[in-house]
C-alpha cells in the first residue's frame, strides 16, 4: 500500500515535470506590463501565466516583468517561479494590487522591483502568503490606504529600505513572516493604526512606528530576542529585549540591554520620563530615536539617555520635535550621525564622547556630524568631546543654543553653520570660557575679560571666529576638565639648551623654572615638588586664584647626587575633585651631574672645557655667547671664579 502510494506520487511528479518541460517557456520579457484584466483575460495572452477558471492564475515560468492585477476575487499562484525585476526605480512594481479586493498572492519568488508587492488605495481583504520576497533596491510589500489585508508566512529579505511598509493603513494582519532587513527597516507602521503584528521573526531588522496607535504587537523576535512594544504603559522596567518601542508611555526604564542589529534600538513616540541607561546599542539604523527621523511628530519629553554605548549606527541618537530631554555621558562612536536634533528645544546634551562620526560614501554636506541641529533652539550643549569626525557640529536655522566647554578635536570640518538666523552662544563669559578648538592658533600671554592683562589664564588671547554671527570669545587652551584643574605649562632648568648636554658640577646648584596655571573656577592652594629622577629635592606651596598663573623658580642642589644623568621634573599635587591630572607633571629636561668644570660632560676636565669657558667669558644670561654650563658656580656670570673652579679640577676624570 505504501509502495503503491509512493509510486503514485512518483508518477505524478514525473508527469508534472514532463508537463513543466513541455510548457516551459524561457523567461519572457513582455513588451509591457502583464495584466490580469477585470474580465479575467491575461494581457498579453502569451504571457507565461495560465488559468482554467479565471479564478486561479498560475505561473508557467519565470517572468521578467511587472504584473498588474485588475480583477478581484482571484488567486495568483507563482508555483515557485520567479517574478524578476531589473532593480529599477520605485515606479516599478512587481505585483500591483492597487484597488483590489480578495486577491491572494502565493508561492511566488519576487525580487528586484521598487516595490515587490504594491497595494494602493482601498486594496482590502487581500492575502499575501508563502512568498519569497527579495527587495534588492526598494521595498518588499507596500500598503497605502489599504485595510483588512493579511500578510503571512512570507520570507522577506530587504537589502535596503523597508520589508513591509504600511502607510495610512489600518486593521491589517502581519504575522508569521521571516524578515531579514539587512540595511532597512523590517516592518514600518506609518500613520497606520489598529493593525496586528504578531509572530514575526526578524534578523537585522525590526519594527518602526510613527504616528500609529492602537496596534497589537505580540510575540515578535529580533535576533532571537523579544521586540518589546508598549503602548500607554506607565511605571515599567523592560527586562529582556532585542528592540524597545514605547508609544505614549510614561516612566519606563530601559537599562543594561543589548539592543543591536535592529531597525531602531529604542524608539520613543510621545513618551515621557523614560530612563535609557547603560545599554549597548550598535549596528542599528538608528540607536535611539525620540520619535523617528522622517515624521511630523509630537514631542517626547523629560527623558534621560545616559551612559549608553552607541556605536556603528546610521544615526546615534535622533530627536524629533522633542524637548527637555537629557543626553548625558554616552559613548557615541563611528555613527553616520552622532546626535541629531530636528525641531527640538531646551534639551541638554552634556559630557558625551562623540568620535569618528562618518558614513563612508555620504557626501559631507549631508551627514557625518557629531552633533546636528536643524531648526532647533535653546538647547544647552556642554562638556562634550567631539573628535575625529567628518563634521564637528552642524547648525541649520538653529539659534540661541549655548555651546561651551566642549572640545572640538581634529574634525575635518569643525563647524558648519547654515542660515542667517543661526546665531548662537559659544562661550560662558569670563572666566568660565568657551570651547577647546584643536585648530585654534592663538597664544595665551594675557588674561582678563579683555585679555589685556599680563599673565596666562588658559584662555586664548584672541577670539575663535566661526562666522559673522558666531564667535567663541574665550577659546580654551586645553580641553575643559571641570571646575578644579591646575596644570604646568612650562618647565625648564637654567641649563636648558646647553651643548652637548646640560651639565652641572657635583655639589653646585642650578635653577628650575615652572609655570603653573589654575584653569579652574576657584582659588586653589597646593604643593609643587621638584624631582631628580624619582627623588623629591624641593617643594613649595602655591596659591593661585581662578584663571591665574605663576612662574616659580626652584634651586636644585646637586650635593647629594652621584655622577650621572638625572631627569628633572616638576609635579603640581592634584587639587580636590581634579579630574585631569595628565598635565600636573612636566619634565624640565635631563641634566648630567659631573666633575665641576666638566663643561662638555665627557667625564674629564681638560683643555676642551677651558676653551668653552673662555668662549663664554664675561657673559651673562641673554648675551649671545652665554653658556650656562660654563657658569660653574651658578651665579649668573661666567668669570674668573668659574675659571678658578675649572682649574682646581683640571685633569680630573671619571673614574
Ligand atoms: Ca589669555
Ligand atoms: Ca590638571
Ligand atoms: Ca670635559
Ligand atoms: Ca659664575
Amino acid at each position: 500500500m505504501l509502495r503503491k502510494t509512493v509510486s503514485g506520487v512518483m508518477l505524478f511528479l514525473l508527469v508534472m515535470s514532463m508537463l513543466a518541460l513541455a510548457l516551459r517557456i524561457q523567461p519572457v520579457r513582455a513588451s509591457g506590463t502583464i495584466y490580469i484584466r477585470a474580465d479575467g483575460s491575461i494581457d498579453p495572452p502569451d504571457a507565461p501565466i495560465t488559468t482554467f477558471d479565471n479564478v486561479t492564475y498560475t505561473f508557467a515560468g519565470n517572468i521578467l516583468d511587472e504584473i498588474a492585477v485588475e480583477r478581484d476575487n482571484i488567486v495568483v499562484d507563482g508555483a515557485g517561479y520567479t517574478l524578476q525585476g531589473d532593480g529599477g526605480g520605485w515606479e516599478y512594481r512587481g505585483i500591483d494590487l492597487s484597488g483590489r479586493n480578495n486577491v491572494t498572492i502565493k508561492n511566488t519568488d519576487i525580487r528586484g522591483f521598487g516595490y515587490d508587492i504594491y497595494l494602493l488605495g482601498s486594496s482590502n481583504y487581500n492575502n499575501i502568503s508563502g512568498n519569497n520576497i527579495t527587495a534588492n533596491n526598494g521595498n518588499g510589500i507596500m500598503l497605502y490606504s489599504s485595510s483588512s489585508n493579511s500578510i503571512s508566512g512570507n520570507n522577506i529579505t530587504a537589502n535596503s529600505w523597508h520589508c513591509i511598509w504600511l502607510s495610512s493603513s489600518s486593521n491589517n494582519s502581519v504575522s508569521g513572516n521571516n524578515i531579514t532587513a539587512n540595511n532597512g527597516y523590517g516592518i514600518c507602521l506609518d500613520y497606520s493604526s489598529n493593525n496586528s503584528v504578531s509572530g514575526n521573526t526578524f534578523v537585522n531588522g525590526g519594527l518602526v512606528v510613527s504616528d500609529s496607535y492602537g496596534n497589537v504587537v505580540t510575540d515578535n523576535l529580533v535576533n532571537g530576542k523579544p521586540i518589546v512594544y508598549l503602548e500607554e504603559v506607565s511605571d515599567y522596567a523592560v527586562e529582556d529585549a532585542g528592540q524597545v518601542i514605547l508609544v505614549k508611555c510614561n516612566n519606563v526604564t530601559v537599562e543594561n540591554l543589548n539592543l543591536s542589529n535592529t531597525s531602531i534600538g529604542v524608539q520613543l513616540w510621545e513618551t515621557n520620563n523614560t530612563t535609557i541607561s547603560g545599554n549597548n546599542i550598535t549596528n542599528n539604523g538608528c540607536g535611539i530615536a525620540l520619535n523617528n527621523e522622517y515624521a511630523i511628530a509630537l514631542s517626547s519629553s523629560n527623558n534621560t539617555i545616559s551612559e549608553n554605548n552607541i556605536t556603528n549606527n546610521w544615526r546615534g541618537i535622533s530627536l524629533n520635535y522633542a524637548s527637555t530631554n537629557c543626553i548625558i555621558e554616552n559613548n557615541i562612536a563611528r555613527n553616520g550621525w552622532g546626535i541629531g536634533l530636528w525641531g527640538c528645544s531646551n534639551n541638554r546634551i552634556i559630557g558625551n564622547n562623540i568620535t569618528d562620526t562618518d558614513y563612508g560614501w555620504i557626501p559631507v554636506w549631508y551627514g557625518g556630524s557629531g552633533i546636528d541641529l536643524y531648526q532647533s533652539c535653546y538647547n544647552i550643549i556642554l562638556e562634550n568631546n567631539i573628535a575625529s569626525g567628518r563634521r564637528g557640529i552642524y547648525l541649520e536655522w538653529s539659534a540661541n543654543n549655548s555651546l561651551y566647554h566642549n572640545s572640538f578635536v581634529d574634525n575635518a570640518v569643525q563647524t558648519w553653520i547654515y542660515g542667517s538666523s543661526s546665531i548662537n552662544v559659544w562661550d560662558d563669559g569670563y572666566p568660565s570660557g568657551g570651547n577647546y578648538w584643536s585648530d585654534y592658533i592663538g597664544t595665551d600671554l594675557y588674561s582678563g575679560t579683555y585679555q589685556n592683562k599680563t599673565g596666562s589664564d588658559g584662555i586664548g588671547d584672541t577670539p575663535y571666529v566661526i562666522d559673522l554671527n558666531n564667535t567663541d570669545n574665550y577659546p580654551l587652551m586645553k580641553p575643559y576638565a571641570g571646575p578644579h584643574d591646575i596644570g604646568i605649562t612650562y618647565a625648564a632648568t637654567s641649563k636648558n639648551g646647553c651643548l652637548p648636554m646640560p651639565t652641572v658640577g657635583q655639589g653646585y646648584c642650578m635653577n628650575m623654572s615652572a609655570k603653573i596655571l589654575n584653569y579652574g573656577e576657584q582659588s586653589e592652594t597646593f604643593n609643587v615638588t621638584v624631582y631628580t629622577n624619582t627623588t623629591a629635592i624641593n617643594q613649595t606651596q602655591v596659591t593661585l586664584t581662578s584663571r591665574n598663573s605663576t612662574t616659580i623658580t626652584f634651586t636644585i642642589n646637586t650635593a647629594g647626587l652621584a655622577y650621572g644623568n638625572y631627569t628633572i621634573s616638576v609635579y603640581a599635587w592634584s587639587v580636590l575633585n581634579e579630574t585631569d591630572t595628565s598635565d600636573n607633571n612636566l619634565t624640565g629636561g635631563t641634566i648630567y651631574v659631573g666633575i665641576s668644570g666638566d663643561i662638555n660632560g665627557d667625564g674629564t676636565v681638560d683643555i676642551y672645557d677651558a676653551i668653552r669657558l673662555s668662549g663664554a667669558f664675561n657673559s651673562s644670561p641673554g648675551m649671545r655667547k652665554w653658556n650656562a654650563n660654563a657658569d660653574i658656580n651658578c651665579d649668573g656670570t661666567v668669570d674668573i671664579y668659574d675659571a678658578i673652579l675649572l682649574s682646581g679640577h683640571f685633569n680630573q676624570h671619571i673614574p
